[in-house]
């Protein structure tokens, strides 16, 4: 599969194509709106999320509810765009108006200024901004309807705010989202919540922003999906390049992750042991699901650290690049915290790159075949 997206933050709205679906592939609107709507939620959103309702409409690809094998084409209008359309009219355009020239620290204000020669950083930030996540996650909803066909569940929780963490560690992908979501900074160690929640009420008072972890689980992939044979084939590459691309994420890791650095071999692997069916089993999971570049029956685990958002009400020292002048980054409206959103969208990138492994590895051009083939992997 492969998937190409479109559109600015305060444009007409985000566009994405999905390519290399399997026809058959039932699709449910409903789905695809609950990920839409968990997306907009979490404990530190800001006053964009009042205004959008990010509601996805299918132009291609599906007819009567299911897959037809072409490109499902997704269109998602941005209701702001109402507000913006003087000054991001694609040919009537006030183009003086609301310009972003104190370019902010940790965003690709400057660099991308640089790049493509603007003196004006909206013409990066309308692109830059984690807006475009909103279609990322219309994509992954469509594949994780062909995850679900197939057995495969992800899901998300959040584990640390700001330095408020929990030691809550899921066992399951299945049901993890009932008690992440139940949750406003989708965590399901309740204590930890609260205090988090405190951290970012703290933050917000301080014009300040915060940034956290998010933990995705896969449940259900069978064995020996990816590959060890090439770089580009390895799942741990893939994965951690996809969720890299997801905006604010500094560092992503597999299982034990950077923890393993600190442990010796004898304590860095998940022992096997015959199981009662004559298979293998574990009794730990530190490899976090891959081994070799495949899936090796176990969940998949990955941590993502999201760094705080850097549009910070309090300002960060800058430079106005028009001017050349020391200056402080001038307030834009944004979120205190995006880390239970991130975990949603994190969670939708997981499943493209989960659906479209499980397609290299056991192709097929309906979910009938697809099926047919992970059964007999089981
Ligand atoms: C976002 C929309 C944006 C921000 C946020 C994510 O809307 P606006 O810029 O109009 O307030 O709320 O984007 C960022 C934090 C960022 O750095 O770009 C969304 O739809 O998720």
């Amino acid at each position: 599969m492969q998937y190409l997206t479109a559109g600015e933050s305060h444009g007409r709205g985000l566009v994405g194509i999905l390519e290399g679906m399997p026809a058959g592939v039932p699709i449910d609107a409903d789905y695809t709106a609950r990920e839409m709507a968990r997306r907009m939620s979490g404990y530190g959103r800001g006053g964009r999320m009042k205004i959008e309702t990010d509601a996805v409409e299918f132009w291609s690809g599906v007819r009567g509810g299911v897959t037809l094998g072409s490109p499902i084409a997704l269109v998602i209008p941005n209701r702001d765009y109402a507000n913006w359309q003087q000054i991001m009219g694609a040919f009537e355009a006030d183009t003086q108006a609301r310009t972003l020239t104190a370019v902010r620290p940790g965003h690709a204000d400057h660099a991308g200024c640089v790049k493509y020669g603007f003196s004006d950083a909206r013409n990066v930030l309308e692109r830059a901004s984690a807006r475009q996540t909103a279609v990322r996650v219309a994509i992954g909803s469509v594949c994780k309807q062909l995850l679900e066909a197939v057995g495969v569940t992800v899901a998300s929780y959040v584990t640390e705010i700001a330095g408020i963490s929990t030691d809550y560690r899921a066992d399951s992908a299945v049901g993890l989202n009932a008690l992440s979501d139940a949750s406003p900074v989708r965590c399901p160690d309740l204590a930890a919540a609260k205090a988090m929640m405190q951290k970012i009420d703290d933050c917000k008072a301080a014009g300040d922003t915060a940034g956290g972890c998010v933990r995705v689980m896969a449940s259900g992939m069978p064995i020996g999906v990816g590959s060890h044979v090439e770089y580009y084939r390895k799942l741990d590459y893939v994965l951690s390049g996809h969720l890299m691309s997801l905006q604010a994420v500094k560092a992503v890791e597999i299982g034990m992750g950077a923890r393993l650095s600190s442990v010796t071999g004898l304590h860095a692997h998940d022992c096997m042991y015959p199981d009662d069916k004559g298979g293998i089993m574990r009794k730990t999971n530190r490899a976090g699901g891959i081994e070799g570049g495949m899936t090796n029956g176990e969940n998949i685990v990955l941590s993502c650290t999201v760094k705080p958002i850097p549009t910070v009400m309090a300002g960060l020292e800058t430079v106005d690049i028009r001017s050349g002048a020391a200056t402080r980054s001038a307030p834009e409206r944004s979120d205190v915290c995006a880390v239970p959103a991130a975990g949603v969208v994190a969670e939708n990138i997981v499943a493209y790159v989960l659906a479209d492994a499980l397609l290299k590895t056991f192709g097929g051009d309906t979910l009938q075949e697809l099926r047919e083939r992970v059964g007999k992997r089981r």
